[in-house]
Protein backbone atom coordinates (compact mmCIF):
# COMPACT_ATOMS: atom_id res chain seq x y z
CA UNK A 1 0.00 0.00 0.00
CA UNK A 2 1.25 3.54 -0.89
CA UNK A 3 0.48 6.49 1.43
CA UNK A 4 2.85 9.33 0.15
CA UNK A 5 1.78 12.60 -0.90
CA UNK A 6 1.29 12.54 -4.94
CA UNK A 7 -0.32 15.77 -6.90
CA UNK A 8 -0.41 13.87 -9.61
CA UNK A 9 -3.63 11.80 -9.60
CA UNK A 10 -5.42 11.32 -12.89
CA UNK A 11 -8.97 11.28 -13.30
CA UNK A 12 -9.03 7.25 -14.15
CA UNK A 13 -7.26 6.56 -10.90
CA UNK A 14 -9.75 8.88 -9.03
CA UNK A 15 -12.56 7.00 -10.73
CA UNK A 16 -10.62 3.18 -9.87
CA UNK A 17 -10.77 4.16 -6.67
CA UNK A 18 -14.75 5.04 -6.73
CA UNK A 19 -15.15 1.62 -8.51
CA UNK A 20 -13.53 -0.22 -5.73
CA UNK A 21 -15.95 -3.31 -3.65
CA UNK A 22 -16.93 -0.87 -0.50
CA UNK A 23 -15.05 -3.04 1.76
CA UNK A 24 -11.86 -2.40 -0.07
CA UNK A 25 -12.43 1.13 -0.24
CA UNK A 26 -13.38 1.51 3.38
CA UNK A 27 -10.50 -1.01 4.50
CA UNK A 28 -7.86 1.30 2.12
CA UNK A 29 -8.69 4.50 3.36
CA UNK A 30 -8.82 3.46 6.88
CA UNK A 31 -5.30 2.21 6.22
CA UNK A 32 -3.85 5.53 4.63
CA UNK A 33 -5.84 7.19 7.60
CA UNK A 34 -4.06 5.29 10.42
CA UNK A 35 -0.41 6.00 8.45
CA UNK A 36 -1.06 9.44 8.90
CA UNK A 37 -3.40 10.38 11.57
CA UNK A 38 -4.09 9.30 15.19
CA UNK A 39 -6.92 6.97 14.68
CA UNK A 40 -10.47 7.58 16.86
CA UNK A 41 -9.08 11.74 17.40
CA UNK A 42 -11.74 14.33 15.29
CA UNK A 43 -11.06 17.73 15.58
CA UNK A 44 -13.69 20.70 16.87
CA UNK A 45 -14.58 23.97 15.18
CA UNK A 46 -17.47 26.24 15.45
CA UNK A 47 -18.67 28.34 12.49
CA UNK A 48 -19.99 31.95 13.08
CA UNK A 49 -21.48 34.09 10.62
CA UNK A 50 -20.02 37.46 10.95
CA UNK A 51 -22.17 39.13 8.12
CA UNK A 52 -25.24 36.95 7.03
CA UNK A 53 -27.11 37.17 4.02
CA UNK A 54 -27.89 39.51 1.14
CA UNK A 55 -24.55 37.94 -0.92
CA UNK A 56 -24.37 39.32 -4.42
CA UNK A 57 -23.19 36.14 -6.01
CA UNK A 58 -25.99 33.51 -7.20
CA UNK A 59 -24.22 30.06 -5.13
CA UNK A 60 -27.59 27.77 -6.43
CA UNK A 61 -26.96 26.02 -2.95
CA UNK A 62 -26.63 29.43 -0.35
CA UNK A 63 -29.63 30.14 1.07
CA UNK A 64 -27.77 33.85 1.54
CA UNK A 65 -27.77 34.45 -2.07
CA UNK A 66 -29.90 37.34 -3.12
CA UNK A 67 -30.94 35.86 -5.53
CA UNK A 68 -32.49 33.20 -3.32
CA UNK A 69 -35.95 33.17 -1.65
CA UNK A 70 -34.93 31.62 1.48
CA UNK A 71 -35.89 34.40 4.04
CA UNK A 72 -32.60 34.67 5.54
CA UNK A 73 -32.26 38.26 6.61
CA UNK A 74 -29.30 40.55 5.58
CA UNK A 75 -27.11 42.06 8.52
CA UNK A 76 -24.27 44.36 8.63
CA UNK A 77 -20.62 42.80 9.76
CA UNK A 78 -20.91 41.49 13.03
CA UNK A 79 -19.12 43.84 15.53
CA UNK A 80 -15.55 43.06 17.21
CA UNK A 81 -16.73 42.48 20.44
CA UNK A 82 -19.75 40.43 19.87
CA UNK A 83 -17.43 37.89 17.47
CA UNK A 84 -15.16 37.55 20.35
CA UNK A 85 -17.79 36.91 23.16
CA UNK A 86 -19.19 34.02 20.88
CA UNK A 87 -15.69 33.10 20.46
CA UNK A 88 -14.94 32.86 24.24
CA UNK A 89 -18.04 30.48 24.30
CA UNK A 90 -16.70 27.76 21.70
CA UNK A 91 -13.54 28.19 23.72
CA UNK A 92 -15.36 27.48 26.85
CA UNK A 93 -17.73 24.03 24.83
CA UNK A 94 -13.70 22.74 23.58
CA UNK A 95 -13.64 24.05 20.14
CA UNK A 96 -10.55 24.41 18.61
CA UNK A 97 -10.98 26.64 15.88
CA UNK A 98 -12.98 29.65 15.13
CA UNK A 99 -13.96 29.88 11.20
CA UNK A 100 -15.99 33.55 10.62
CA UNK A 101 -18.08 33.37 7.77
CA UNK A 102 -18.92 36.40 5.97
CA UNK A 103 -21.87 36.39 2.72
CA UNK A 104 -19.64 38.67 0.30
CA UNK A 105 -18.26 38.68 -3.10
CA UNK A 106 -15.46 39.69 -1.48
CA UNK A 107 -14.35 42.16 0.99
CA UNK A 108 -14.12 45.57 0.44
CA UNK A 109 -11.04 46.97 2.00
CA UNK A 110 -12.64 49.28 4.38
CA UNK A 111 -13.60 46.20 6.37
CA UNK A 112 -10.51 44.78 6.78
CA UNK A 113 -9.35 46.71 9.79
CA UNK A 114 -12.69 45.41 12.03
CA UNK A 115 -11.79 41.53 10.23
CA UNK A 116 -8.02 42.22 11.25
CA UNK A 117 -9.19 42.87 15.11
CA UNK A 118 -11.23 39.52 15.14
CA UNK A 119 -8.33 37.75 13.59
CA UNK A 120 -6.33 38.95 16.51
CA UNK A 121 -8.13 38.43 18.95
CA UNK A 122 -9.29 34.69 18.38
CA UNK A 123 -5.80 34.29 17.64
CA UNK A 124 -5.16 35.58 21.80
CA UNK A 125 -7.64 33.51 23.26
CA UNK A 126 -5.50 30.57 21.86
CA UNK A 127 -7.71 29.38 18.95
CA UNK A 128 -6.61 28.55 15.68
CA UNK A 129 -8.63 31.06 13.53
CA UNK A 130 -10.18 30.26 9.54
CA UNK A 131 -12.16 33.05 8.17
CA UNK A 132 -14.19 33.00 4.33
CA UNK A 133 -14.80 35.97 3.40
CA UNK A 134 -15.26 35.26 -0.45
CA UNK A 135 -12.46 36.43 -3.47
CA UNK A 136 -9.01 37.89 -1.71
CA UNK A 137 -6.63 40.13 -3.75
CA UNK A 138 -2.90 39.04 -2.78
CA UNK A 139 -2.95 42.67 -0.76
CA UNK A 140 -5.72 41.05 1.17
CA UNK A 141 -4.34 37.56 2.12
CA UNK A 142 -1.10 39.40 2.92
CA UNK A 143 -3.07 41.79 5.57
CA UNK A 144 -4.98 38.15 7.10
CA UNK A 145 -1.37 36.49 7.29
CA UNK A 146 0.02 39.53 9.32
CA UNK A 147 -2.68 39.67 11.32
CA UNK A 148 -1.62 35.99 11.55
CA UNK A 149 -4.72 34.07 10.28
CA UNK A 150 -4.46 30.47 10.20
CA UNK A 151 -6.38 29.06 7.94
CA UNK A 152 -8.94 30.95 4.87
CA UNK A 153 -11.86 28.60 3.80
CA UNK A 154 -12.55 28.82 -0.22
CA UNK A 155 -14.20 25.77 -1.50
CA UNK A 156 -14.30 25.11 -5.13
CA UNK A 157 -17.39 23.35 -4.17
CA UNK A 158 -17.58 21.03 -7.16
CA UNK A 159 -16.20 19.26 -10.63
CA UNK A 160 -14.61 22.63 -13.08
CA UNK A 161 -17.26 20.69 -15.63
CA UNK A 162 -20.47 21.60 -13.59
CA UNK A 163 -19.00 24.74 -11.82
CA UNK A 164 -21.22 26.74 -14.30
CA UNK A 165 -24.17 25.14 -13.40
CA UNK A 166 -24.33 26.09 -10.09
CA UNK A 167 -22.49 29.54 -9.62
CA UNK A 168 -22.65 31.79 -12.87
CA UNK A 169 -21.33 35.29 -11.33
CA UNK A 170 -17.39 34.09 -10.69
CA UNK A 171 -15.64 31.49 -12.61
CA UNK A 172 -13.67 28.69 -11.49
CA UNK A 173 -10.72 29.91 -12.48
CA UNK A 174 -11.25 33.41 -9.98
CA UNK A 175 -11.81 30.56 -7.45
CA UNK A 176 -8.27 29.04 -8.38
CA UNK A 177 -7.01 32.62 -8.15
CA UNK A 178 -7.79 33.21 -4.93
CA UNK A 179 -6.71 30.15 -3.40
CA UNK A 180 -2.90 31.09 -4.89
CA UNK A 181 -3.22 34.37 -3.26
CA UNK A 182 -4.30 32.71 0.15
CA UNK A 183 -1.03 30.01 -0.40
CA UNK A 184 1.70 33.08 -1.71
CA UNK A 185 0.98 34.56 1.58
CA UNK A 186 1.34 31.91 3.57
CA UNK A 187 -1.96 31.31 5.04
CA UNK A 188 -2.70 27.40 4.87
CA UNK A 189 -5.43 26.45 2.78
CA UNK A 190 -9.34 24.56 3.84
CA UNK A 191 -10.93 24.00 0.16
CA UNK A 192 -13.53 21.24 -0.59
CA UNK A 193 -17.08 21.59 -1.38
CA UNK A 194 -20.40 19.87 -1.78
CA UNK A 195 -21.64 16.71 -2.27
CA UNK A 196 -25.23 16.39 -2.81
CA UNK A 197 -26.30 18.63 -5.64
CA UNK A 198 -27.61 16.15 -8.20
CA UNK A 199 -24.11 15.73 -9.42
CA UNK A 200 -22.88 12.49 -11.61
CA UNK A 201 -20.50 10.25 -10.02
CA UNK A 202 -17.98 11.58 -13.13
CA UNK A 203 -18.58 15.41 -10.98
CA UNK A 204 -17.34 13.77 -8.02
CA UNK A 205 -14.47 12.10 -9.45
CA UNK A 206 -13.57 15.75 -11.22
CA UNK A 207 -14.42 17.59 -7.75
CA UNK A 208 -11.86 15.50 -6.06
CA UNK A 209 -9.46 15.32 -9.20
CA UNK A 210 -9.60 19.18 -8.99
CA UNK A 211 -8.27 19.41 -5.03
CA UNK A 212 -5.88 16.74 -5.43
CA UNK A 213 -4.05 17.99 -8.27
CA UNK A 214 -3.42 21.29 -6.70
CA UNK A 215 0.09 22.35 -6.63
CA UNK A 216 -0.44 21.41 -2.80
CA UNK A 217 -2.74 19.72 -0.95
CA UNK A 218 -5.46 21.85 0.78
CA UNK A 219 -4.38 21.85 4.61
CA UNK A 220 -7.80 21.11 5.47
CA UNK A 221 -10.85 19.55 3.16
CA UNK A 222 -14.22 20.43 3.75
CA UNK A 223 -16.55 17.93 2.29
CA UNK A 224 -20.45 19.43 2.83
CA UNK A 225 -23.07 17.37 1.96
CA UNK A 226 -26.00 19.58 0.47
CA UNK A 227 -28.65 20.85 3.41
CA UNK A 228 -31.68 21.88 0.74
CA UNK A 229 -33.03 25.16 1.66
CA UNK A 230 -35.95 26.09 0.41
CA UNK A 231 -36.25 29.23 -2.12
CA UNK A 232 -32.54 28.20 -3.11
CA UNK A 233 -31.93 26.92 -7.09
CA UNK A 234 -30.77 23.42 -5.81
CA UNK A 235 -32.76 22.82 -2.79
CA UNK A 236 -35.96 23.60 -4.49
CA UNK A 237 -34.57 20.84 -7.42
CA UNK A 238 -33.91 18.18 -4.77
CA UNK A 239 -37.21 18.98 -3.62
CA UNK A 240 -39.23 17.73 -7.02
CA UNK A 241 -36.85 15.47 -8.00
CA UNK A 242 -36.00 13.16 -4.64
CA UNK A 243 -34.09 10.56 -6.78
CA UNK A 244 -31.49 13.23 -6.92
CA UNK A 245 -30.54 13.19 -3.44
CA UNK A 246 -27.02 11.19 -2.78
CA UNK A 247 -26.98 7.85 -1.50
CA UNK A 248 -25.65 7.75 2.13
CA UNK A 249 -22.47 4.83 0.62
CA UNK A 250 -21.88 7.14 -2.08
CA UNK A 251 -21.24 10.19 0.50
CA UNK A 252 -18.97 7.84 2.21
CA UNK A 253 -17.28 6.80 -0.71
CA UNK A 254 -16.76 10.52 -1.53
CA UNK A 255 -14.50 11.09 1.75
CA UNK A 256 -12.66 7.78 1.68
CA UNK A 257 -11.74 8.64 -2.02
CA UNK A 258 -10.77 12.25 -0.17
CA UNK A 259 -8.64 10.58 2.27
CA UNK A 260 -7.02 8.42 0.24
CA UNK A 261 -6.09 10.57 -2.42
CA UNK A 262 -5.33 13.57 0.22
CA UNK A 263 -3.46 11.25 3.20
CA UNK A 264 -2.34 14.56 5.04
CA UNK A 265 -5.13 16.96 4.82
CA UNK A 266 -7.99 17.40 7.38
CA UNK A 267 -11.55 16.12 6.15
CA UNK A 268 -13.86 17.76 7.29
CA UNK A 269 -17.72 16.11 7.57
CA UNK A 270 -19.23 19.74 7.35
CA UNK A 271 -22.40 20.96 6.40
CA UNK A 272 -25.49 17.93 6.11
CA UNK A 273 -24.49 16.05 9.91
CA UNK A 274 -27.92 16.96 11.47
CA UNK A 275 -29.75 14.59 8.46
CA UNK A 276 -27.04 12.24 8.72
CA UNK A 277 -27.36 8.80 10.37
CA UNK A 278 -24.45 7.98 13.34
CA UNK A 279 -24.31 4.95 11.15
CA UNK A 280 -22.94 7.05 8.11
CA UNK A 281 -21.09 9.15 10.24
CA UNK A 282 -19.35 6.59 11.71
CA UNK A 283 -18.09 4.98 8.88
CA UNK A 284 -16.98 8.54 7.63
CA UNK A 285 -14.61 8.45 10.54
CA UNK A 286 -13.80 5.53 10.08
CA UNK A 287 -12.73 6.20 6.42
CA UNK A 288 -10.89 9.18 7.75
CA UNK A 289 -13.10 12.21 8.09
CA UNK A 290 -11.38 13.33 11.25
CA UNK A 291 -12.87 16.98 12.12
CA UNK A 292 -16.75 18.44 12.85
CA UNK A 293 -18.15 21.84 13.35
CA UNK A 294 -19.75 21.47 16.60
CA UNK A 295 -23.10 23.53 18.01
CA UNK A 296 -26.34 23.77 16.81
CA UNK A 297 -26.10 26.14 14.50
CA UNK A 298 -23.87 25.78 11.00
CA UNK A 299 -24.19 29.76 8.88
CA UNK A 300 -27.85 29.78 8.46
CA UNK A 301 -28.73 26.11 8.44
CA UNK A 302 -29.11 23.75 11.88
CA UNK A 303 -26.39 21.40 13.24
CA UNK A 304 -26.43 18.38 15.63
CA UNK A 305 -25.55 19.75 18.76
CA UNK A 306 -23.10 19.03 21.01
CA UNK A 307 -25.44 17.07 23.09
CA UNK A 308 -25.62 14.69 20.26
CA UNK A 309 -21.92 14.69 19.22
CA UNK A 310 -21.08 13.99 22.90
CA UNK A 311 -23.11 11.02 22.97
CA UNK A 312 -22.11 9.92 19.20
CA UNK A 313 -18.55 10.17 19.98
CA UNK A 314 -19.24 7.78 23.50
CA UNK A 315 -20.30 5.40 21.81
CA UNK A 316 -18.10 5.14 19.38
CA UNK A 317 -15.16 5.78 21.60
CA UNK A 318 -14.03 8.81 19.65
CA UNK A 319 -12.13 11.84 21.33
CA UNK A 320 -11.68 15.45 20.51
CA UNK A 321 -8.19 15.98 19.56
CA UNK A 322 -6.06 17.67 21.32
CA UNK A 323 -5.26 21.94 20.19
CA UNK A 324 -1.60 21.56 18.33
CA UNK A 325 0.25 24.73 16.91
CA UNK A 326 -1.45 25.52 13.90
CA UNK A 327 0.85 24.45 10.96
CA UNK A 328 2.35 27.66 8.86
CA UNK A 329 3.14 27.19 5.73
CA UNK A 330 5.65 30.48 5.88
CA UNK A 331 7.69 28.75 3.18
CA UNK A 332 5.44 29.25 0.11
CA UNK A 333 5.64 33.11 0.40
CA UNK A 334 9.08 33.01 0.23
N1 LIG B 1 -19.06 33.69 0.77
C1 LIG B 1 -17.95 32.85 0.98
C2 LIG B 1 -17.68 31.94 -0.16
O1 LIG B 1 -18.60 31.52 -0.83
O2 LIG B 1 -16.51 31.60 -0.36
C3 LIG B 1 -18.01 32.09 2.26
C4 LIG B 1 -19.25 31.46 2.82
S1 LIG B 1 -19.95 30.07 1.96
C5 LIG B 1 -21.43 29.89 2.84
C6 LIG B 1 -18.91 28.70 2.39
C7 LIG B 1 -19.26 27.35 1.83
O3 LIG B 1 -20.37 26.82 2.51
C8 LIG B 1 -19.64 27.25 0.37
O4 LIG B 1 -18.54 27.29 -0.49
C9 LIG B 1 -20.34 25.90 0.32
O5 LIG B 1 -19.40 24.88 0.06
C10 LIG B 1 -20.89 25.75 1.75
N2 LIG B 1 -22.36 25.82 1.74
C11 LIG B 1 -23.11 26.92 1.59
N3 LIG B 1 -24.43 26.61 1.61
C12 LIG B 1 -24.51 25.26 1.77
C13 LIG B 1 -25.59 24.34 1.85
N4 LIG B 1 -26.86 24.72 1.75
N5 LIG B 1 -25.30 23.04 2.02
C14 LIG B 1 -24.01 22.62 2.11
N6 LIG B 1 -22.96 23.45 2.02
C15 LIG B 1 -23.20 24.75 1.85
C1 LIG C 1 -17.66 24.86 4.52
O1 LIG C 1 -17.17 24.17 3.59
N1 LIG C 1 -18.77 24.57 5.18
C2 LIG C 1 -19.10 25.61 6.14
C3 LIG C 1 -17.81 26.49 6.10
N2 LIG C 1 -17.10 25.96 5.00
C4 LIG C 1 -17.92 27.95 6.06
C5 LIG C 1 -20.36 26.31 5.82
C6 LIG C 1 -21.55 25.39 5.76
C7 LIG C 1 -22.75 26.21 5.51
C8 LIG C 1 -24.00 25.39 5.49
C9 LIG C 1 -25.20 26.18 5.13
C10 LIG C 1 -25.58 27.26 6.09
O2 LIG C 1 -25.59 27.05 7.33
O3 LIG C 1 -25.95 28.35 5.62
FE1 LIG D 1 -22.37 34.31 -1.23
FE2 LIG D 1 -20.68 32.45 -0.32
FE3 LIG D 1 -23.37 32.02 -0.33
FE4 LIG D 1 -22.06 32.06 -2.63
S1 LIG D 1 -21.75 30.60 -0.96
S2 LIG D 1 -24.00 33.12 -2.20
S3 LIG D 1 -20.49 33.62 -2.24
S4 LIG D 1 -22.27 33.54 0.86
Amino acid sequence: MTTETRNDWTREEIAALFDLPFGDLVFRAAEVHRAHHAANEVQLCTLLSIKTGGCPEDCGYCSQSSHADSGVKATKLMDVRAVLQSAAQAKDSGSQRFCMGAAWRNPKDRDMPAIIEMVKGVREMGMETCMTLGMLTPGQARQLADAGLDYYNHNIDTSPERYGEVISTRTFGERLETLENVRSAGINVCCGGIVGMGETRDDRVGFIHALATLPRHPESVPVNALVPVKGTVLGDMLADTPLAKIDDIEFVRTVAVARITMPMSMVRLSAGRESMSEATQALCFMCGANSIFTGDKLLTTGNRGDSADAALFAKLGVRPMEAEEPMRVCEAAE
